[in-house]
C-alpha cells in the first residue's frame, strides 16, 4: 500500500512517537500500525442464529495487522437490535503481521423476528459488516418443557459447566467439562439450585435429572445425591418431589400435575460429599 499526503505525516509521527517511547520504555509501540494497517475479518461470510436462549452460534473474529510496526488497538462491535454480542470490545496488542482471533458469541432473544440483522465492527478506519440470519426457532417434538427456554442457576462453574449445558439435548455424561452440563460455582455449600422459567404456564408432572455419570465419575460417587424439586404455582414455589439417597444415573420424579410458570431444581446433597452439584440434563414434562 502506497502512503500519501496527511497519512504520512500521521504515520511519521506515529514512528517517531515510537522511536521516543522505545527509548524510555523499551519496544516501539505505535497507535497504528506503519506501512500497512489493521485488518478486520470473519471466519464466515454470514452468521445464523436461531432465536432461542443457549443456541451456540456466533463467529471468529479476525483481528489483524498487516503493518510493520506493533501496536496497540482496539475493535468496537456492534449488532443491530435485539441481538446480543458476548463482546463490544477488543483491546490487544498487535505484533507485526500477526491476527488475532476471537470468538464472539452471539444472541437471539426468544421473539426476534426472521430475519437479516447487521453486526458492524470497527477498528482504526477499517470497517467490517457481518450479516446475521436469525431462522425460525427450532421444533421439538419431544414433550420436554425445558428445551429452549431460558435457564438460570444459583451459580456456573465457568466456562465449562454452564447453566445451559442442562438444558442443552445432551445427555451424555462423556461430554462432561465440554459444557454440556451444569456444576455450581460454590463448592461445598448447599442448595444449590437451577432453574427453567416457561413463556406461558405450563402442565408439569414429571422431571427427569440426569446427573454425572460416566466412567470416570460415576454417579453413585459424583452425581447430585439429595434435592427437591419444586414447582413455581401462582407465583409461589411448591415442593412436588423429593429425592433422597439417590445413586442412579437417571432419576425420574412423577407427580401429581400442577400448572407451572417455573421449575427448580432445588440440590441439597453430593454422593461425593461436600463439594458440587452436577447435573448433565434436567428434562420436565406434562406426565
Ligand atoms: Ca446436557
Ligand atoms: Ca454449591
Amino acid at each position: 500500500m502506497r502512503i500519501r499526503g496527511w497519512k504520512s505525516l500521521v504515520l511519521l509521527g506515529a514512528v517517531l512517537t515510537g522511536v521516543v517511547a522505545a527509548g524510555i520504555t523499551g519496544p516501539a509501540v505505535a497507535d497504528r500500525p506503519t506501512q500497512g494497517g489493521l485488518t478486520l475479518a470473519a471466519d464466515v461470510a454470514e452468521v445464523s442464529a436461531v432465536p432461542v436462549p443457549c443456541a451456540k452460534q456466533g463467529f471468529e473474529l479476525r483481528f489483524g495487522n498487516t503493518g510493520k510496526t506493533a501496536v496497540y488497538a482496539d475493535a468496537f462491535l456492534e449488532a443491530g437490535a435485539p441481538l446480543t454480542l458476548s463482546r463490544k470490545l477488543v483491546s490487544s496488542y498487535l505484533p507485526p503481521g500477526y491476527t488475532l482471533k476471537v470468538p464472539i458469541d452471539v444472541g437471539a432473544p426468544r421473539g426476534t423476528a426472521a430475519g437479516t440483522y447487521t453486526i458492524e465492527v470497527k477498528a482504526g478506519d477499517q470497517k467490517l459488516s457481518l450479516p446475521v440470519r436469525v431462522g425460525e426457532p427450532p421444533a421439538d417434538n419431544s414433550g420436554n418443557l425445558a428445551r429452549f427456554v431460558p435457564v438460570t442457576a444459583s451459580s456456573e462453574h465457568l466456562p465449562v459447566y454452564p447453566a445451559c449445558g442442562a438444558v442443552d439435548g445432551d445427555r451424555d455424561s462423556e461430554h462432561w467439562a465440554k459444557t454440556t452440563g451444569w456444576n455450581d460455582a460454590t463448592k461445598g455449600n448447599f442448595p444449590d439450585w437451577l432453574q427453567v422459567t416457561f413463556d406461558k404456564p405450563e402442565t408439569v408432572g414429571r422431571v427427569e435429572l440426569y446427573t454425572l455419570n460416566s466412567k470416570q465419575y460415576p454417579a453413585a460417587g459424583y452425581g447430585l445425591k439429595d434435592w427437591d424439586v419444586l414447582a413455581q404455582v401462582n407465583g409461589a414455589w411448591q415442593t412436588v418431589a423429593s429425592v433422597r439417597g439417590n445413586t442412579a444415573p437417571l432419576n425420574s420424579s412423577t407427580f401429581t400435575p400442577v400448572t407451572a410458570t417455573a421449575v427448580r431444581l432445588l440440590a441439597l446433597a453430593s454422593n461425593e460429599g461436600p463439594t458440587y452439584s452436577r447435573i448433565v440434563e434436567l428434562e420436565v414434562y406434562a406426565g
